[in-house]
């Protein structure tokens, strides 16, 4: 299978054309797919009009799913494997606990000991305009950095946090942030860290890094908004507008995201996530 490819930035990313996600492949078929998401660090897929089974099928081609424990609260009631992102009302009326996933720049599951191999996103329904993804290449971000910042940031480990969102339980009462801290302890990542695939250095931060390890939140924040700053230089990203059934998967080991909360929030964003499991990475923060 040869496969048609579509750059979708000069940073990263490419669309796979014409192909159907639902349909059988073969291993060197899905091998080529692999290849290009390796190269690429994201693809996308248009006009996937699948099911969930069929969403999770594809998707374990990538490797083993999260069943999402770390996030209970947001997984699909029937399908741990899917994860919601979406702001749709519940049937109460309360706010979607998801409403404002992904509105800091992350790399999925970077809060956990075994963080994201891949995320694979599928659009169900989009707003008229706004809902953007953006999406940063994190090798470039890293190579284009001086050698003496490469020096000082070598040694470095970032204390991830699972969640920062103000929304409260509508149950509990308990902010969202304070009940996903709960279950997931702040863990400490390398700054730098080696793909295990490629073998190449990508910086590993983003805005739910809160600081560096043995250093406080005052000494931290200077650098850690440097790097995330100069990791989302436009010459580093891609800016995604969304189609109803676009299949959009991305290697979380080298590229970090941010869902842009810039539309009419009474429209309809419905977003639904597989993820893979990445290899072992980080450990349990100290004295957070
Ligand atoms: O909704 C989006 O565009 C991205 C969602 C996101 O950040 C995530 O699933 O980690």
């Amino acid at each position: 299978m040869a496969l048609n490819l579509r750059k979708l930035s000069h940073a990263l990313g490419a669309e796979v054309c014409g192909l159907d996600v639902s349909k059988p492949m073969s291993e060197a078929g899905f091998g080529e797919i692999y290849q290009a998401f390796l190269r690429y660090n994201i693809l996308l897929f248009r006009d996937q009009n699948i099911t969930r089974e069929q969403h999770i099928e594809f998707s374990r081609r990538f490797g083993e799913l999260d069943r999402h424990d770390a996030l209970p609260r947001d997984r699909h009631p029937r399908h741990p494997e899917i994860l919601m992102v979406t702001n749709e009302p519940k049937p109460d009326g309360a706010p979607s606990d998801t409403k404002y996933t992904g509105r800091q720049w992350h790399s999925d599951m970077s809060f956990t000991l075994v963080p994201s191999l891949g995320s694979l996103l599928r659009c169900l329904s989009v707003p008229e305009v706004g809902g953007d993804t953006m999406f940063a290449n994190m090798y470039l971000a890293y190579e284009t950095l001086s050698d003496g910042m490469k020096r000082l940031i070598a040694g470095l480990h970032g204390i991830h946090l699972s969640g920062t969102r103000k929304i409260a339980n509508t149950e509990t009462g308990v902010p969202r942030a304070e009940e996903q801290r709960r279950i997931n302890p702040p863990v400490a990542q390398p700054v730098v860290r080696v793909h295990p695939e490629t073998g190449r250095k990508a910086l590993y931060i983003g805005e739910k890094v809160k600081r560096f390890e043995g250093m406080t939140e005052e000494e931290s924040k200077p650098l850690i908004d440097y790097l995330v700053a100069h990791a989302t230089r436009p010459e580093f990203v891609y800016r995604h507008r969304w189609r109803k059934d676009d299949v959009m998967v991305w290697d979380n080991r080298c590229t970090m995201h941010l869902a842009l909360g810039d539309f009419d929030e009474t429209q309809l964003r419905h977003m639904e996530r597989t993820t893979v499991l990445g290899t072992p990475s980080g450990r349990v923060a100290q004295g957070a």
